[in-house]
C-alpha cells in the first residue's frame, strides 16, 4: 500500500489499518464462538440495514463539521459538564463539553495520593476500615453516575455511583465534587444499575430525590455465609433502595432472575430494571436459553406499604427488611409489588424518555429495542391490563447488539449498537405506528459509525425533562487504530456527536483512560460549586495560629498545626520512636485555589489541604531519624521552602 498522507506539518500520518471490517467480523465471530450464535440468529435478517437507510459512512449526507466549529478556545469555558464513571479505576471523572478536556478526577473507591484519598483519616472513615484501621477495600468498579433531581431535572446537589466489585454505593456532594458517603449494601453481588428517584410516590410535596435504587446483577447465596455455596439453584438477587440523605439502606426486594440497569419514572412511582437472566442460569448457555427475558417494574408505594405492614423478612445479620417480589408471590396485579414485562433475549439497558412516557429496553442479543409505555404499566398494576407484555407499544428492529438509549427531547431515540459499531437514531412515535401495523413508516432515521463497539451513549440533559437535543456522546469500548499505540492496552474513546440536525455529525474523538462506562451531560449553568470551604464545616479544625501545638497522651501524640503560605504553623515536630502520631492540619489561606500539600519523607504520608479545610493522618513513628515535611502542592514563590521537620527520637 502506498500511504503518503501527511499532516499539516508534513509529518507522515499512520495509514488506516482497516480495523472496522476486521472488528465487525471478529466481534461477531467471538460472540458466535461463545454460543451466542443462536441469539444473533434470531434476527429477522442478517442485515439490520435492510430495514433502514444504507449504512452511512460517518458524516455521509451531513454538513461537514467545519474546522473550529466546536472549539473551545483558550480562555473560554465549556458549556456542559460530563460526569462520568471510570470503571475498574474506581473513580468518577468530570470532563468539559464540547472540549472533552478532563476537569477533575474524583477518587471514590480507589486511592489517590494527589488529594490524599484513602490516606487521610477523614477519607478512610468514609471509605470504611477494618478493626485495625486499615481500609476494608481499596478497589472498586464504577459504571454509572447519576445526579439528584428536583422538579424533573438536576439540582446540582449530589451524584451517586455504584461499585460493582464490592457492592457499594457512593455519594458525591456537588458543591465540592468530593465523595462524602459510601454504603456497603448487604447481600448483593454485581451491583450494577443505579438510579435516583425523581419525586416521592405518595407525598406530592416531595418533588426531589429521596431514594436511590440499586440493581444487583449476580445472584448469590442468601446469606452468603458458606451455606448453599454448591447449590446455585438456591441463590437469588436483591433490588435495593438506599436513602438519599442518610445513605442507609431502606429496603430490598427479592426478585426472580437478575437485574442490570435501572431507570425511574418522573412520577416517583416506578423503578425499572432490565433482566438478562430471568432463567436464573449460572452457566452462560443457561442465561441465554429463554427467547425472552424481562424488564421488571417495582411499585414503590406498594413495596413500602408491604414493609410497613410487616410483610418482610431479613437475611442473615442484615437488619434491612426484604419483601418478596418474585412472580409466584405477585400473581394478583392489584396487590403485586412487581410487574415483569417480557422483552426479547438478554436485554441490556433501560432508559426513560424525557417526556416520561416510555421506557426503552434494548435487545443486546435481539436486533430490537422494546418500548414500554409507563401508563400501561400503571394500568397493569391497577388490574386493567391483562398481560404485562401488552405494555409494549413498539419493538423496532434497529441493528445488531443494541445496548443503551439516549433521547433528544424531540421524540428521537439514539441507541448504541455494539456489534454494528454505530449509533442509530430512531423515532419513537414512528416505531409505535409501525408496531400498530403501519408498514409504510420507517422508524430508523439515521445511523453514524463510531469507533468502535459503543457501550453507553448519552445526550445533553437527556435523562431530565430538560433534554435539549444538542450533544450525544458515544463511549466506545475499543479505540484500536484511532490513536497512537501505547503498548498492549489502547486508550478508550469517547466520541462527541452533534445531534441538532436530521443527520448526526461526529465532532471529535477523545481519549479516555480505561475504562469509563456511563455518564451524564449537565448544562454548566446548573452546576454550582463552592471554591472556598467554611472552616466550621471541619469539626477538627485548628482554628487559631495560637493553637499550633504537640500534645502527648501516653504514647499517643497529637499534632495540631496550621498552614498559611509559605509556612506551616510548626517548624519542628518531635515525637518518640514507637509513638502513634496523629497530625491535624488546617489551611488558613482564604484565597481561591491556594491549596497546600503535606508530605512526610519516608513515612508514606501525602495529602492536600484546600483553603479553610482540615485533614488529619494517623500513623506509627516506626523509624527514628529526622524527616522533612514538605508542601507537595505548588502554592507560592516560596513553595519549595515551605517545610517543617519531623523528628523521631530513639
Ligand atoms: S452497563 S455497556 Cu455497566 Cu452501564 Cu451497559
Ligand atoms: Cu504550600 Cu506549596
Ligand atoms: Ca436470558
Amino acid at each position: 500500500m502506498d500511504h503518503k498522507e501527511t499532516d499539516i506539518s508534513g509529518t507522515p500520518v499512520l495509514p488506516d489499518q482497516g480495523r472496522r471490517n476486521f472488528l465487525e467480523t471478529t466481534a461477531k465471530a467471538t460472540l458466535a464462538g461463545a454460543g451466542l450464535a443462536m441469539g444473533l440468529a434470531a434476527c429477522k435478517s442478517d442485515k439490520p440495514a435492510a430495514t433502514a437507510p444504507a449504512k452511512a459512512a460517518e458524516g455521509d449526507g451531513a454538513r461537514a463539521v467545519a474546522p473550529g466549529e466546536f472549539d473551545v478556545h483558550p480562555g473560554k469555558l465549556d458549556s456542559y459538564y460530563i460526569f462520568s464513571s471510570a470503571g475498574h479505576n474506581g473513580e468518577v471523572r468530570i470532563y468539559g463539553l464540547p472540549s472533552g478536556r478532563t476537569l477533575k478526577r474524583i477518587p471514590v473507591f480507589n486511592l489517590d495520593p494527589m488529594v490524599g484519598w484513602g490516606i487521610t483519616n477523614e477519607s478512610k472513615k468514609i471509605m470504611g476500615t477494618k478493626p485495625d484501621g486499615t481500609l476494608k477495600y481499596t478497589t472498586g468498579d464504577t459504571h454509572h453516575v447519576h445526579g439528584s433531581y428536583t422538579d424533573g431535572t438536576y439540582d446540582s446537589k449530589y451524584l451517586w455511583t455504584n461499585d460493582k466489585l464490592n457492592g457499594r454505593i457512593a455519594r458525591i456532594r456537588m458543591d465540592r465534587m468530593e465523595c462524602d458517603a459510601i454504603t456497603e449494601i448487604p447481600n448483593v453481588q454485581g451491583f450494577h444499575g443505579i438510579f435516583p428517584d425523581k419525586r416521592d410516590p405518595v407525598d406530592s410535596n416531595i418533588n426531589h430525590t429521596t431514594r436511590v435504587f440499586c440493581g444487583a446483577e449476580f445472584h448469590s447465596p442468601q446469606p452468603n455465609d458458606g451455606r448453599d455455596v454448591n447449590d446455585p439453584t438456591k441463590w437469588f438477587a436483591l433490588f435495593t433502595c438506599v436513602d438519599a440523605e442518610s445513605m442507609d439502606v431502606r429496603w430490598q426486594v427479592k426478585v426472580d432472575g437478575n437485574m442490570d440497569l435501572v431507570a425511574t419514572s418522573y412520577d416517583g412511582k416506578l423503578a425499572a430494571t432490565n433482566q438478562y437472566n430471568t432463567e436464573n442460569g449460572y452457566l452462560l448457555a443457561d442465561m441465554m436459553s429463554a427467547e425472552r427475558d424481562a424488564c421488571v417494574f417495582f411499585n414503590i408505594e406498594r413495596v413500602e406499604a408491604a414493609i410497613k405492614a410487616g410483610k418482610s423478612f431479613t437475611i442473615g445479620d442484615s437488619k434491612v427488611p426484604v419483601v418478596d417480589g418474585t412472580h409466584a408471590a405477585n400473581q394478583d396485579p392489584k396487590t403485586a409489588l412487581t410487574c415483569y414485562v417480557p422483552v426479547p433475549k438478554n436485554p441490556h439497558g433501560v432508559n426513560l424518555s424525557p417526556d416520561g412516557k416510555y421506557f426503552v429496553c434494548s435487545g443486546k442479543l435481539s436486533p430490537t429495542a422494546t418500548v414500554i409505555a409507563t401508563e400501561l404499566v400503571h394500568k397493569w398494576f391497577a388490574g386493567e391490563l391483562k398481560d404485562p407484555r401488552d405494555a409494549v407499544v413498539a419493538e423496532p428492529e434497529i441493528g445488531l447488539g443494541p445496548l443503551h438509549t439516549a433521547f433528544d427531547g424531540r421524540g428521537n431515540a439514539y441507541t448504541s449498537l455494539f456489534l454494528d459499531s454505530q449509533i442509530v437514531k430512531w423515532n419513537v412515535e414512528k416505531a409505535i405506528a409501525q408496531y400498530k401495523g403501519d408498514k409504510s413508516v420507517q422508524p430508523v432515521v439515521d445511523r453514524i459509525d463510531v469507533h468502535y463497539q459503543p457501550g453507553h451513549t448519552y445526550a445533553s440533559m437527556g435523562e431530565t425533562k430538560e433534554a435539549d437535543g444538542k450533544f450525544l456522546n458515544a463511549g466506545n469500548k475499543f479505540s484500536k487504530d484511532r490513536f497512537l499505540p501505547v503498548g498492549p492496552l489502547h486508550v478508550e474513546t469517547e466520541q462527541l456527536i452533534d445531534i441538532t440536525g436530521d443527520k448526526m455529525r461526529l465532532i471529535h474523538d477523545h481519549t479516555a483512560y480505561p475504562e469509563p462506562h456511563d455518564a451524564i451531560i449537565v448544562r454548566a449553568d446548573v452546576v454550582k460549586t463552592k471554591q472556598v470551604s467554611d472552616m466550621n464545616d471541619f469539626p477538627n479544625a485548628v482554628k487559631s495560629m495560637d493553637d499550633n501545638r504537640v500534645e502527648r497522651h501516653g504514647n499517643k501524640v497529637f499534632v495540631y498545626m496550621t498552614s498559611q503560605a509559605p509556612n506551616y504553623g510548626l517548624a519542628e515536630i518531635k515525637v518518640k520512636h514507637g509513638d502513634e502520631v496523629t497530625i491535624t492540619v488546617t489551611n488558613h489561606d482564604k484565597v481561591e485555589d491556594l491549596t497546600h500539600g503535606f508530605g512526610i519523607e519516608k513515612y508514606n504520608v501525602n495529602f492536600i489541604i484546600n483553603p479553610q479545610e482540615t485533614h488529619s493522618v494517623t500513623f506509627k513513628a516506626d523509624k527514628p531519624g529526622a524527616f522533612w515535611i514538605y508542601c507537595t502542592h505548588f502554592c507560592h514563590a516560596l513553595h519549595l521552602e515551605m517545610r517543617s521537620r519531623f523528628i523521631v527520637e530513639k
